[in-house]
């Protein structure tokens, strides 16, 4: 195996025996098969596309493709070999989309070579060997560091968005541009242009572009589905009675196993990326939904293992499950662990509720604490002449935009120092689930507005970016003019494709910790650092020092 896909790869230069993630040798390869099949599937589905055939079935699987293989998404080699035997025949099905539309245009079909040649190998080792013949160490050999890196930043940017588009698939929201992209983009890493660092380099920033749209479409998915967030006080202490943690991202996973436990006595709690959901009309509605417990997602085994209830886990990020709560977590969607009990498309979540109404539930009510979350871009908005106001009455200083994802790795105090270090007068926006290192803190308010503003998730960066632009539009300057600092923790591929988003925009003087990319090699890093300033995280004291100035 060789991953570098995310930020606590080891020695900050690629997994190789193992995964920090717990992923296996044998995961890992199949998952870099799935990746080079999905390719194939593209090269055809691109061509039928600009020949005006599409077909949804072969779009959404290199989308579930994609989203299957970012980190800490499905650890499970049975359900990864299924998908492998399906892409096979989603290759068919894509090469004969290609082959019916040259027909009917009176074209020739080109002949394509490359992942368009793969055959679906019939067993597993068969599988295991394929794998070693693509695998990213082979490509970082043949292009060298920067080429292969540059391929894997589109890879893990794609990836992102693919977790984005699925969710917004799963509410209903679709859009074929974003499909065609997505093979466009895959398609591209086969073809001559692939080994050219500028033509790679624009096509990165073509996925932020891209991730922008899918963004969008996410945000117009909840918002439309179950309203739009308001700040709302929420509970981060457990209440006596039997309860359920849900964990992940899935906002429609929550709802149905809201109407499935309504009135058995049972409570429901958000996890990690799900507190936000208790800011959503439609979602917050429901009683039972008490309130969030624990932090981010590299405390699991610790908070799981203590919380006296099932567990459900819609999204990534899921760590080795211990034994003392294997029987009682739950996977569903494309996530998923070796003999953890999966929940299917059928989505009958009664093994779960059985699981919670089997277990002690919480005795007694813990001391009440409460946050205030839920402020998206439409609470923002509602807010802005205050805000606009306070920074021409000199009351707000600057803006702080404190966000990503969190990881295990020492280091990332610094976000926590650094949002403790904020002057008063300054505002700090913050999400994903890095939040979790300050944002139990007291922060207070200026005038009312407070200085910690959650805006939610991480695809929620498209709330983050919508607040900037009007920031800019009121004061009638450019993003880049804002007195807004982007300090980003970045830990899985979410991370990398809101990354390139913000690229896309132009957005400069980013700094990014906890350590830089393994995947960003040397010339390349040189070129991100030439167009758009970005810099490594220091220390909270230099950096603020400079972001201040
Ligand atoms: Fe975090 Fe995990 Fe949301 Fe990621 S829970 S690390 S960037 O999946 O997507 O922020
Ligand atoms: Fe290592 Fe991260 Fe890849 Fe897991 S996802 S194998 S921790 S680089």
């Amino acid at each position: 195996m060789f991953c570098y896909q995310c930020e606590q790869t080891v020695g900050g230069k690629g997994c190789t025996k193992i995964g920090v993630c717990g992923k296996t040798a044998e995961t890992s390869d199949l998952q870099d098969l799935l990746v080079y099949a999905a390719q194939g599937i593209s090269m055809y589905a691109h061509r039928a596309g600009q020949l005006g055939l599409t077909d949804r079935a072969v779009d959404q699987f290199v989308v579930e493709a994609l989203f299957t293989t970012v980190t800490n998404v499905n650890f499970d080699p049975v359900r990864l070999e299924a998908l492998i035997a399906k892409a096979g025949q989603m290759l068919d099905q894509a090469k004969a989309l290609y082959s019916e539309v040259c027909q009917k245009n009176g074209k020739e079909p080109e002949h394509l070579i490359g992942p368009a040649q793969w055959k679906v190998p019939g067993k597993r080792d068969e599988m295991l060997t394929q794998a070693a013949s693509h695998s990213i160490a082979n490509r970082v050999e043949a292009y060298g560091a920067d080429i292969a890196g540059l391929q894997e930043l589109i890879v893990y940017g794609l990836k992102g968005t693919a977790a984005y588009a699925d969710h917004a698939r799963i509410l209903g929201i679709e859009d074929d541009g974003v499909y065609a992209f997505f093979h466009e983009a895959m398609d591209f890493l086969t073809g001559p242009l692939a080994s050219d660092v500028d033509a790679l380099v624009a096509m990165s920033l073509k996925v932020g572009e891209v991730n922008l749209k899918a963004m969008g479409l996410l945000d117009g998915a909840n918002t439309g589905v179950y309203g739009h967030p308001e700040p709302t006080t929420v509970r981060v202490t457990p209440v006596k009675g039997k309860a359920i943690l849900v964990s992940g991202h899935d906002l429609k996973d929550l709802d149905l196993l809201l109407k499935q436990t309504e009135g058995k006595g049972i409570n429901i709690y958000t996890h990690g990326e799900m507190l936000p959901c208790l800011a959503y009309p439609g979602l917050k509605k429901y009683k039972h939904l008490v309130g969030n417990y624990g932090g981010a997602w590299q405390d699991q085994k610790k908070e799981f293992d203590a919380f006296p209830g099932s567990i459900l886990m819609t999204t990534n990020c899921i760590q080795k499950p211990q034994e003392t709560y294997k029987a009682r977590i739950f996977t569903t969607g494309l996530v998923a662990w070796p003999d953890v009990v999966h929940i299917g498309r059928d989505k009958d979540f009664t093994p779960v509720i059985d699981a919670a109404l089997a277990a002690d539930g919480f005795a007694e009510d813990a001391e009440e604490k409460t946050i205030t979350i839920g402020f998206g871009h439409n609470a923002v908005m509602n807010v802005a002449p205050a805000v606009i106001d306070a920074v021409k009455a000199g009351q707000i200083k600057h803006f702080f935009l404190i966000g990503g994802c969190d990881g295990a790795k020492p280091g990332r105090n610094y976000f926590t120092d650094l949002a403790q270090q904020v002057p008063d007068d300054c505002v700090i926006m913050t999400l994903a689930c890095g939040k979790y290192r300050f944002n139990k803190l007291p922060f207070g308010d200026i005038g009312g507005i407070p200085r910690l503003l959650d805006i939610g998730q991480c695809n929620d960066a498209y709330s983050a970016i919508q607040i900037a632009v009007a920031l800019a539009d009121a004061f009638e300057c450019g993003v880049n003019d804002l007195p807004l600092s982007m300090v980003l923790s970045w830990y899985e591929q979410k991370a990398v494709c809101i990354l390139l988003t913000l690229l896309h925009l132009g957005i400069q003087n980013i700094k990014l910790g906890p350590t830089l990319p393994a995947f960003i090699g040397p010339n390349v890093l040189n070129v991100l650092v030439e167009n758009f300033n970005i810099a490594p995280i220091t220390t909270p004291e230099k950096d603020l020092a400079e972001m201040l100035a």
